[in-house]
């Protein structure tokens, strides 16, 4: 064992996992009569009691609309709402809470940015720069964009070990590059990009960065003023919050400058049939009113990682990522596909004669759930070549004997197709 190794170790040693599993209670469920082993957190992750706890209290003592009436009610849902506010800013060091707008995740963030930033400053002739291995949630708001605007959309590539190649970064920054958006990590590959080179890169060429974050702050500290990003977008439910909400995060001078994206209520000041006006930052891109119980359960899951600390959580995950990755290689014909010097913890690979879909049903009846199939970034099967992979992404509650059960249950795949 490594030096390198012993010392995540020590650290992932800060983790009581044990303990850690008794706060989420589905990982107590058996699935087909057998344990459930979960590894499908880049899809979604497990929520805790803290979380579930949270948004029952919310809908049994809290439940009002928010900034509108003056009663009692109405206040503590608007006081818990605002809060949790608060308690993002800090999660991700924002300057401001101008600057955190609720929208309902990645996706969401990323077509606002699109639509509102995009409409306003990408014109005919402009360029967009993504890499060769983002989500589709990263790639089809760009290309609609830059088809209405006549732009054009450009790829990063990346090397075959999944790593984007940061010459090919300086050399298509150009004065028409309005905007470049990268994933924080891949889901697919698991590559964590060089966001601070790259983030330094695109200013000095006068460029504004959008980092989608879903993949990042679930395994990563995240200090947007640290990194200087424009935009950063993440979905709660992949960092143990509720699923339909999440959080885009813009510098307060541009998201000032952009039209809102969405009219309705909450979003106005004032409204008469001649003329509308908006609403102060961030409720101008918040129309309608919001899903105030997932934003508490948000606020709930980030307290909950921020409790455990994303170093220790980091530290755990990394242990597990190259304890499988050691047993994964063992396997006669199994390849790893993403092979980054930085990696988050996911592990996408393909098995010699057994289509991806096989691998997660045998799986899945030995309660292991993995995901398989193109995890919606088409291009990056098309780059590495094959129609799909199976994929075991790991979160803070995960274990090595659960990395056992996954080689045991590869050993039975292998048995039944070979
Ligand atoms: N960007 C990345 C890097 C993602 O992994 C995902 C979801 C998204 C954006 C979209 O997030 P959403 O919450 O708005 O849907 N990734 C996955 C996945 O890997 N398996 O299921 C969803």
């Amino acid at each position: 064992m490594t030096t390198a190794l012993i010392q995540k170790d020590h650290q992932a040693a800060d983790l009581d996992v044990a303990r850690i599993r008794e706060d989420f209670p589905i990982l107590g469920r058996q699935i087909h009569g057998k344990p459930l082993v979960y590894l499908d957190n880049a899809a979604t992750t497990q929520k805790p009691n803290a979380v579930i706890d949270r948004i029952t209290r919310y809908y049994t003592h809290e439940n009002s609309n928010v900034h509108r009436g003056v009663h009692h009610l109405s206040e503590v849902a608007t006081a818990a709402y605002e809060g949790a506010r608060g308690t993002v800013k800090r999660f991700i060091n924002a300057g401001s809470e101008k600057e955190i707008v609720f929208v309902r995740g990645t996706t969401e963030g990323i077509n606002l940015v699109a639509s509102s930033f995009g409409r306003t400053n990408v014109k005919a002739g402009d360029e967009i720069l993504i890499s060769a291995i983002e989500h589709h949630s990263n790639i089809v708001p760009w290309q609609m964009l830059c088809q209405e605007r006549g732009a054009t959309l450009r790829i990063i590539p990346v090397n075959d070990a999944g790593e984007l190649l940061m010459d090919q970064v300086r050399a298509m920054l150009n004065e028409r590059t309005r905007l470049l958006a990268v994933g924080h990590a891949s889901n697919a590959l698991g590559t964590i990009n060089p966001i601070r080179e790259i983030i330094e890169l695109a200013h000095a060429n006068g460029t504004t960065v959008l980092i989608d974050g879903a993949q990042g702050v679930p395994h990563l500290e995240v200090d947007v003023q640290d990194l200087d990003c424009d935009f950063y977008a993440f979905s709660s439910h992949k960092v143990y919050g509720p699923t339909g909400i999440g959080v885009l995060y813009g510098k307060e001078a541009l998201l000032e400058a952009m039209p809102p994206y969405q009219g309705g209520g909450d979003m106005i000041l004032s409204v008469s049939f001649d003329k509308t006006t908006y609403n102060a930052l961030p409720y101008k891109f918040e129309a309608g009113t919001p899903d105030i119980a997932g934003v508490v359960g948000l606020a709930a899951a980030l307290d909950y990682v921020s409790a455990l600390g994303l170093p220790s959580i980091a530290a755990h995950e990394h242990d597990l990522l190259l304890y499988a990755t050691e047993q994964l290689e063992e396997i006669d014909g199994l390849r790893i596909i993403g092979t980054a010097r930085h990696k988050a913890s996911v592990i996408s690979f393909v098995l010699e004669g057994v289509h991806p879909h096989d691998i997660g049903t045998i799986l899945d009846q030995e309660g292991i759930a993995v995901r398989t199939g193109h995890h919606c970034a088409q291009p990056v099967m098309m780059r590495f070549n094959v129609p799909a992979t199976g994929r075991a992404s790991f979160g803070l509650y995960n274990t090595r004997d659960e990395v056992d059960a996954l080689v045991r249950g590869l050993e039975r795949v292998i048995e039944v197709f070979r």
